[in-house]
This record gives structure tokens, sequence and C-alpha cells, in this order.
């Protein structure tokens, strides 16, 4: 069994509903086991602003799944839920979207999928959750909370507990 980090994003509908939904997909569809989900946060929209905010949150699972399984069952639950990649523009509002931040400490460049995921670094969006779930876990040479300490915050609400 493998460790993998899993990113979710979106702006578009009811989110953190979407995002439990799509949390039970990726776990009993799969072979797949929940080891930790962060809080959802709010957060600005990072790379074409003119859009409204986003929620985000970080997983963890334990898979049986291969990195490139994992991808295609990721952008299954993605359209599962309304993504539709053809009328979308680049960092552009969404419903949903599932980033793989890390296999194991595999590293690896393929047209489909690079690991580490490659601009985690520049994304707080993405390491504030995932601080809260795993603060001293190894990315790259890096653990989370020192990537993190180099990223402002700022704009980024934790929310309360969904019901
Ligand atoms: N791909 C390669 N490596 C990976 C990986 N490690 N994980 C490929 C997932 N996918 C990977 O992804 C494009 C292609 O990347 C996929 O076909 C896959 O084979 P995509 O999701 O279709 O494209 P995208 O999402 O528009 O581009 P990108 O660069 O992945 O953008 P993001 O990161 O998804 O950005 N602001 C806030 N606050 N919160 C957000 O969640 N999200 C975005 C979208 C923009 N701004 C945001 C947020
Ligand atoms: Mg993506």
């Amino acid at each position: 069994m493998a460790n993998a980090i899993i990113a979710m994003g979106g702006n578009v509908g009811d989110v953190r509903a979407t995002f439990g939904a799509a949390i039970s997909d990726i776990c009993t569809l799969e072979q797949a086991r929940l080891l930790a989900r962060s809080s959802d946060y709010l957060t600005p929209p990072w790379g074409d602003e003119q859009q409204p905010r986003f929620i985000n949150a970080c997983i963890e699972i334990e898979t049986g799944l291969d990195p490139h399984a994992l991808l295609a069952v990721l952008q299954t639950v993605e359209r599962k839920f309304g993504r539709d990649r053809a009328h979308e523009r680049r960092w552009g509002p969404r419903t949903l979207d599932l980033d793989l931040i890390a296999y194991d400490d595999v590293s690896l460049q393929t047209a489909e999928l690079t690991l580490p995921h490659p601009r985690l670094f520049e994304r707080a969006f993405v390491l504030v959750p995932l601080a809260e779930i795993a603060p001293d876990r190894q990315i790259g040479g890096r653990t989370v909370k020192t990537a993190l300490a180099e990223l402002s915050r700022e704009g980024i609400e934790r929310l309360p507990a969904a019901d």
C-alpha cells in the first residue's frame, strides 16, 4: 500500500457537499482508505483573480493503486461532479479539482502526471490545509511546515466543521 496526498478545490456550487461526496467515492469505489482529512478553508483565488473565492482541503489516503491509476480515478470523480475541462479556462472557476500532491516519495515526470505536484510550493491554499494534517511530511526535500513558512496566508480562513 502507498500513501498519497490529494488536494481538493472548487468555487462553483455547494463545494463542501461535493468534497464529502467525492471523498466517499474515492474511498469506496477504489482501493483506498481515508487516513486524514483537513478542515475546509476559504481561500483567495490564485492565478486568475477574477473569480469567486475557492474552498480548499487536503486528504491523506492509503491506496493500492499505482500513481497513474489513482490520477485516472481522481479525474473520473472530477467529471462525475460536473468538471468539464473542455469549457474551462486555465486556473478558472470549477466545481471540483483533485490534484495528486504526493505519492509516497515518488518523483516522476510524464505527460499526464508530475510528482510531487509542480506548483505545490507556490500555493498556500494547498499547504495550509496540508500543514493541518501532515506538517512534518517531507515532500521534494522540504517539510510541509517549512515550505508554508515562506508563503503568505493572507485571506485564508478556516471554516468551522460542516454538519
Ligand atoms: N497533471 C500533471 N501532474 C498532476 C498532478 N500531480 N495532479 C496533469 C493532478 N494533475 C496532474 O490539470 C491539467 C493536467 O495536469 C491534467 O490533465 C493532468 O494530467 P487540470 O486540473 O485539468 O488543469 P488545471 O486545474 O486548470 O491546471 P492546474 O495547473 O492543475 O491548475 P490547478 O492547480 O488545478 O489550478 N485558487 C485557489 N485559491 N484555490 C484553488 O483550488 N485552483 C485553481 C486551479 C486556480 N486557482 C485556485 C485554485
Ligand atoms: Mg488540477
